[in-house]
């Protein structure tokens, strides 16, 4: 990693969190053209998609910063195997769908590796040498290698963005908070097809003094993680005698 063994402040509710930026991944949930364009997952089930875009632009500028100041960075994609064995019939037959999951729609297979519909928007493409986690359900853990990654990698806190808010966002805070984790959810860098739901997924996990972990938001992350705001909060930890 270009930068190592800094912690500085950022900026949270309920309260600023002091992060080791060495210990810190970037995790980017399911930012899919199944849930963002037209004809995908997300669309089948009745949403309008079109919701979801204002997560973008602030992700892409937490991406870059965590590429600039040699961050872990994590992706993960939801979706089922062409056969279908790792899909539970009660989570194909949910509902009402226009299209049900492994259904040929306009982007291909709905919710299926491989297919186009599947893969990460363009905004937002992960790096030949980033990891991209395939999980076939809400949560990044279940099913999945993420939490032997993390903890090859020494991970001990998330910075968690993508879509949508109370769906695949929250299940993984919940799942992180229990597997130890911190975990801080940029408000802006997520979103849902649903604002009310974004707001009170939010507010879930920074209650009662951060029951799930904190809530910041991009701004917060570009003023703390840069390469010379760490390297001036190095110093300045150094000149003060600070023990973090
Ligand atoms: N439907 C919905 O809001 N979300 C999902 O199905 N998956 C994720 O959140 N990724």
């Amino acid at each position: 990693m270009a930068i190592s063994a800094t912690t500085s402040l950022l900026a949270a509710e309920p309260q600023p969190i002091a992060l080791d930026w060495a210990a810190t991944a970037l995790v980017i949930i399911d930012m899919q053209r199944d849930f963002f364009e037209p004809g995908g997952f997300g669309e089948t089930l009745g949403n309008d998609v079109s919701q979801l875009a204002r997560a973008v632009a602030p992700c892409a500028s937490v991406l870059a910063a965590a590429r600039a100041a040699g961050i872990l960075v994590v992706h993960t994609r939801e979706g089922h195997l062409p056969d279908l064995s790792d899909a539970p019939p009660a989570k194909i037959e949910r509902g009402a769908p226009s299209k049900r999951i492994g259904d040929p729609g306009p982007m291909g297979r709905i919710l299926i590796r491989g297919e186009a519909g599947h893969d990460i928007i363009a905004a937002l493409y992960p790096l030949d040498d980033e990891i991209v986690i395939d999980k076939p359900g809400k949560g990044a853990f279940y099913a999945t290698e993420l939490g032997e990654i993390l903890a090859n990698y020494g991970i001990e806190n998330l910075l968690v963005c993508g879509v949508t808010t109370e769906v695949c966002v929250n299940t993984t805070v919940r799942e992180a908070n229990d597997r130890g984790y911190r975990c801080v959810v940029l408000a802006d860098c997520c979103a849902s097809y649903f604002p009310e739901f974004h707001e009170m997924g939010l507010n879930m996990i920074k209650a009662q003094g951060g029951i799930f972990g904190w809530v910041s938001d991009s701004a917060a992350v570009l003023e703390a993680m840069t390469p010379e705001t760490l390297a001036t909060e190095t110093t300045n930890q150094r000149t003060m005698g600070a023990s973090q």
